[in-house]
């Protein structure tokens, strides 16, 4: 399910499934939208819906709160409304995510650690999750929430930190900018690779029963390391570029995120593959080189 606006301009709005967009069926509907929602379950009839659909920019939320929460929310709620009235055996999976712990109770976080979200983008996500509860245990509908903690490659936004950090780094080897400018560079995330986390949502529609599992690597690392290592992959001193800009401070920042995945790791047989110095090194490499310049990166480190 896409925007119209989408498929009216898919070169522009839909590179990114380029390499799949032959074997998929695309049907336009907007989470503003209940009766396109309705619709596109009517048409499809599906067996498994992942919502992952929302404005999903921490920062942003902070300029517009009250797009963040009538789209993240509501949309969540046509999602599981059609859903239960059309397709009520449909599995359906809720991207729930680590901004949920926002300032943390406990460290690793667990499924079972009170959420302080930090930003309406945070408190978007605690009212989905408790949506996609309610509607199993009211009407019995295989919902699950993954908690996701951050997950990146190289087709993440240009926003992001880690794809600005790799994007810029790229931009100033090929000499198209002098200068990285970052915000908060003390914050801690515990960074994994999206392909991963993807095997990990589809595993939760697979078992038997639907539940709420934490998906995260268990390691942490500060912007200021991200920095660090993807500079020294291609010999940059940071120290000469990076600057700190006040505009890309948060006013309510999520300081530390660490998860303790166990529970998935024993439930699902889910593991991380691709640990933190692999993922940095495949989206360095993935950047230099869409600006054609040849860096001597390490290929991707995976542990099976
Ligand atoms: O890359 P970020 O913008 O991701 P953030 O806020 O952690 O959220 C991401 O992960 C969540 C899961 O935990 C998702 F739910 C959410 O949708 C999104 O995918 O920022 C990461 C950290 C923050 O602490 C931020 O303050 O990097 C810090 N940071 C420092 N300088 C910056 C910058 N972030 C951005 N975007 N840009 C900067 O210049």
């Amino acid at each position: 399910m896409v925007r119209r606006v989408a498929l009216e301009d898919p070169s522009r709005r839909l590179g990114r499934l380029e390499s799949v967009v032959d074997r998929l069926r695309l049907h336009a509907a907007s989470l503003e939208s209940f009766p396109s929602i309705y619709q596109v379950f009517r048409a499809v009839q599906p067996d498994e819906c992942y919502h992952l659909a929302a404005q999903s920019f921490v920062s942003y939320s902070f300029d517009d709160e009250f797009s963040t929460l009538n789209t993240n929310i509501n949309g969540t709620h046509f999602v599981l409304a059609a859903l239960k009235d059309i397709v009520p055996k449909c599995r359906f999976y809720f991207a729930g995510s680590s901004e949920m712990f926002g300032r943390v109770a406990e460290i690793p976080q667990t499924e079972t650690t009170r959420f302080h979200p930090r930003s309406a983008y945070g408190i978007s996500k605690v009212a989905g999750f408790d949506l996609t509860r309610n509607y199993r245990e009211a009407y019995g509908i295989h919902a699950s929430n993954g908690i996701l903690f951050n997950h990146e490659s190289p087709r993440r936004g240009f926003e992001f930190v880690t794809r600005k950090i790799t994007s810029g780094i790229a931009r100033i080897l090929a000499g198209q900018t002098k200068e990285l400018r970052l915000g908060n560079l003390d914050a801690k995330r515990d960074w994994g690779h999206a392909r991963d986390y993807v095997e990990a949502m589809w595993a939760m529609l697979q078992q038997d029963e639907p539940d709420d599992y934490v998906v995260a690597t268990g390691r942490s690392h500060s912007v200021s390391e991200f920095v660090r290592m993807a500079c020294g992959i291609v010999g940059l001193d940071p120290d000469k570029y990076v600057v700190r800009d006040p505009e890309f401070y948060r006013p309510a920042e999520v300081q530390l995120l660490i998860g303790n995945s166990a529970k998935a790791q024993a439930q699902l047989g889910w593991r991380p593959k691709t640990q933190f110095e692999g993922l940095v090194c495949e989206m360095v490499a993935a950047d230099c080189e869409s600006l054609g310049i040849d860096v001597p990166v390490a290929k991707p480190i995976e542990v099976e």
